[in-house]
C-alpha cells in the first residue's frame, strides 16, 4: 500500500477529552436523577453529541421531546467547554505531535476526521491547528460515524484516493466508518473494543513512519 495521507480522529487519539465529556454528561445525569458511570461513558466515544444524549437518556430510562433534548445537549456542551477552554498543549497525548511532525516532513498529507463540533477550539488550545492540511469536524458533515462521510470528505479535500489513506481511531464507530470508506485503519487502545481495526497500537509513543510501514506490510 502506498500511504499518501493519514486521517486522525481527535478525541482519544490526539487528546483525551473523554474525561471531560464524562464529567459534563455525569452532571446532566445527576440533574435528571440517575448515576452515569465511566462504563456508560465508553458507549459515547466517537458518537455525536445528540446521539450521546439519546444513549444517556436510554440508560436513565427517560423520554424527552426534541426541544428538551436540545436544551440538555446545549447545557452539556457549556459544561464541557469550561474544561476544554482550560486545556493546554501539555495535554496532547504522548508521541502524537512528534508523529504529525514526521508525517509533515515526509510529505504525507494530514487530515482531521472528528465527530466533535468543538474540534477547532480544541486544536487551537493545543496549538496544532497548523499541522493539518484539511480539517473535517462535526460541523461539516451530515452523517455521524459509523457513516464514512467524515473520512471520505477528508480524502476528497486532500485529493487522495481512500485506498491510499490510513485512519487512526480509538472508537468502534470510527473504525466502522473507516472500513466503510474503504480505508485501512489503525486502532488506538484496547484490542477488545478495536478488534475490527486492521492493526492496533497502544498509542503514538515511540511510533514512527517506519513502524507504520512495518504494520502495513505485516
Ligand atoms: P462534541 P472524535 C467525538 O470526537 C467524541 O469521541 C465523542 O465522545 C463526542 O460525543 C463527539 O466527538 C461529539 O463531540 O460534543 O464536542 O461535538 O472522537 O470523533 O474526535
Ligand atoms: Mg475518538
Amino acid at each position: 500500500m502506498d500511504i499518501k495521507a493519514c486521517i486522525f480522529d481527535l478525541d482519544g487519539v490526539i487528546v483525551d477529552t473523554a474525561k471531560y465529556h464524562f464529567i459534563a454528561w455525569r452532571e446532566i445525569a445527576r440533574d435528571l436523577g440517575f448515576e452515569f458511570t465511566e462504563e456508560h461513558n465508553e458507549k459515547l466515544k466517537g458518537v455525536s453529541r445528540m446521539r450521546s444524549l439519546e444513549i444517556l437518556l436510554e440508560i436513565g430510562g427517560i423520554i424527552l421531546d426534541d426541544p428538551a433534548k436540545e436544551i440538555l445537549a446545549d447545557r452539556k456542551n457549556k459544561n464541557y467547554l469550561k474544561y476544554v477552554l482550560q486545556m493546554t498543549p501539555a495535554e496532547i497525548l504522548p508521541g502524537s505531535k512528534e508523529f504529525l511532525l514526521e508525517l509533515k516532513k515526509s510529505g504525507i498529507k494530514i487530515a482531521l476526521g472528528s465527530a466533535s463540533k468543538n474540534a477547532m477550539t480544541i486544536l487551537d488550545r493545543l496549538k496544532i491547528t497548523h499541522l493539518f492540511d484539511v480539517i473535517v469536524d462535526g460541523t461539516k458533515v451530515f452523517k455521524a460515524k459509523p457513516d464514512p462521510e467524515i473520512f471520505l470528505k477528508g480524502a476528497e479535500e486532500l485529493n487522495v484516493s481512500p485506498a491510499n489513506c490510513i485512519v487512526f481511531e480509538d472508537a468502534e464507530a470510527g473504525i466502522e466508518a473507516a472500513i466503510a470508506a474503504g480505508m485501512k485503519c489503525v486502532g488506538i487502545g484496547n484490542s477488545e473494543v478495536l478488534w475490527r481495526a486492521n492493526w492496533i497500537i497502544r498509542g503514538f509513543q515511540n511510533f514512527s513512519i517506519t513502524k507504520l510501514n512495518d504494520l502495513v506490510k505485516s
